[in-house]
């Protein structure tokens, strides 16, 4: 469980399994992603099963910070005018047998969907690919979860009550 504001403050909660939480804010993140147009989303960029914590903005600009566990390792920067206009999101939708949990770059900018294959250490492809061929679903629809269960995720639409799937 996370929360993060617009005042760049970030806060977990831990389940200590017992149905208790123990909750930390991230003074080290204090400000990370606090800029006008940035949104935090967390994400296993590295596929060590440690979500880490990524900002994004409308400039298409990103960074990232690894999860040592109650920590962080530095700020990288991913460059800018990558998903400008578009919708980023993360999703272990390249099929990685050395990284399999990493979580990929993925853009949505109206019905066409990009990656940036993660490379499984915190860092990204430098070479963008296009998932489909052509147009399909919107940005707002789409989504990514592993429907079928083969380790990969699968691209789905969902728009005014219809709902469809390219599996993989
Ligand atoms: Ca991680
Ligand atoms: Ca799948």
């Amino acid at each position: 469980m996370t929360c993060d504001d617009t005042f760049g403050r970030h806060w977990t909660a831990y389940h200590k399994g017992d149905a208790t939480f123990y909750y930390k804010y991230h003074a080290a993140l204090y400000r990370w992603c606090g800029h006008a147009g940035g949104f935090t989303s967390w994400a296993d960029i590295n596929g060590d099963n440690k979500a880490d914590i990524t900002c994004n903005d409308t400039a298409g600009r990103h960074w990232s910070r690894l999860s040592t566990g109650y920590a962080w390792g530095p700020s990288v920067y991913h460059g800018a005018n990558w998903c400008k206009g578009g919708i980023t999101r993360y999703s272990n939708f390249w099929y990685d047998a050395y990284h399999p949990k990493a979580q990929d770059m993925m853009c949505d900018f109206g019905g066409y969907h990009f990656i940036r294959p993660s490379l499984g250490n915190g860092h990204f492809h430098s070479h963008t690919w296009k998932v489909l061929g052509g147009a399909w679903c919107n940005a707002a629809g789409t989504k990514y979860a592993d429907v079928n269960g083969n380790g990969v995720d699968d691209l789905i639409c969902d728009i005014s009550g219809g709902h469809w799937m390219f599996a993989h």
